[in-house]
């Protein structure tokens, strides 16, 4: 529905190949367009943004991260960038809620288990998990999305919830979910069951959870990331599994997504989704629509209501 509309409204090229833009398709697409509406999959890196002449004065991106565009050279260039806030928040919370239950509750080992004709019947052993109502939730990140898995946690199941966030959260938002923030990470970690990433991805939070942040944790904790893959050092999440010095962890992100690291597919106490967030009718829709939102804005002389950088 969202694609007639904007062909009602603009001249518009879609790129059907379902395939992401290579960096010579981005550059043709900045010369000769006046906007683009780039995914996640679309790495709009300086390099890609070098053309010797730009056309490009908006990049609406459908997502509300938008790690894969190089604000700064975008910027230089006179670009302005908006995203899809708030359509996703509710969906993508549901989505780490949905990872946190599977890993804490093993189902996808059970799945599998079944798939393979493996089970061989109820045992009092068998695929036992961690309880995860009335537990400890450290939110890393307390934006929208934090927020809506702060309300599910702690309405829903009864958790408490610590939070980190780069800025002082209002005392009436703590509030709301009984929550705690938290000075630093490393205050958050030790006394978490459960993490869960909602912060941005970029150079600033790339390797977050490093090392150092694993030892931190309890050693029967589990991360979940819903965030960016970049938020995650990849290598030592998978010492940390294979060494079970946490509990488990579920991703939805990967760095360098669509590529998986092997040594992770090789844990079993890890739960994977492909990039699942916001990949539900209502939201996709709502993101569309919220790119055409800010696309007329932006074309009709206002201030888009999303403009990030
Ligand atoms: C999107 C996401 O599907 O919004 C985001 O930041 O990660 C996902 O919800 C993706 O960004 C599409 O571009």
């Amino acid at each position: 529905a969202v694609e007639a509309e904007l062909a009602k409204s603009y001249n518009t090229t879609f790129n059907t190949d379902d395939q992401p833009l290579a960096p010579c398709q981005i550059r043709e697409a900045v010369k000769r367009y006046d906007a683009v509406l780039p995914t996640v999959t679309d790495k709009l890196t300086a390099e890609a943004l070098d053309a010797p002449k730009v056309q490009t004065k908006l990049l609406a991106n459908y997502g509300v991260g938008f790690s894969h565009i190089d604000t700064g050279r975008a910027s230089d260039l006179g670009i302005t960038i908006t995203n899809t806030p708030d359509v996703l928040s509710e969906c993508t919370a549901d989505l780490a809620m949905t990872l946190m239950l599977m890993v804490a509750r093993r189902a996808g080992e059970g799945e599998r288990e079944l798939r393979e004709g493996a089970w061989t019947g109820w045992r009092p052993t068998h695929l036992v998990g961690t309880k995860v109502s009335g537990k400890t939730l450290g939110i890393v990140g307390f934006g929208r999305i934090g927020q809506e898995m702060a309300k599910r946690a702690h309405f829903g199941f009864g958790m408490k919830i610590l939070v980190q966030n780069r800025s002082p959260v209002r005392q009436d938002i703590l509030d709301r979910y009984n929550a705690v923030q938290m000075p630093t990470l490393e205050d958050l970690l030790p006394e978490s069951d459960f993490v869960s990433l909602h912060c941005p991805g970029g150079p600033a939070n790339r390797n977050l959870m490093n090392n150092a942040r694993f030892d931190l944790m309890k050693p029967d904790a589990f991360l979940i990331n819903t965030a960016r893959g970049e938020v995650v050092d990849e290598m030592a999440l998978a010492q940390s599994l294979m060494f079970e010095t946490i509990g488990g962890a579920a991703l939805d992100v990967f760095d360098g997504e669509p590529r998986i690291n092997p040594t992770l597919a090789q844990c079993d106490n890890l739960v994977m989704l492909p990039h699942l967030g916001s990949a539900t009718r209502e939201a996709r829709e709502a993101m569309g629509f919220r790119v055409l939102d800010n696309l007329n804005d932006f074309f009709a002389g206002r201030a888009p209501r999303d403009r990030v950088a």
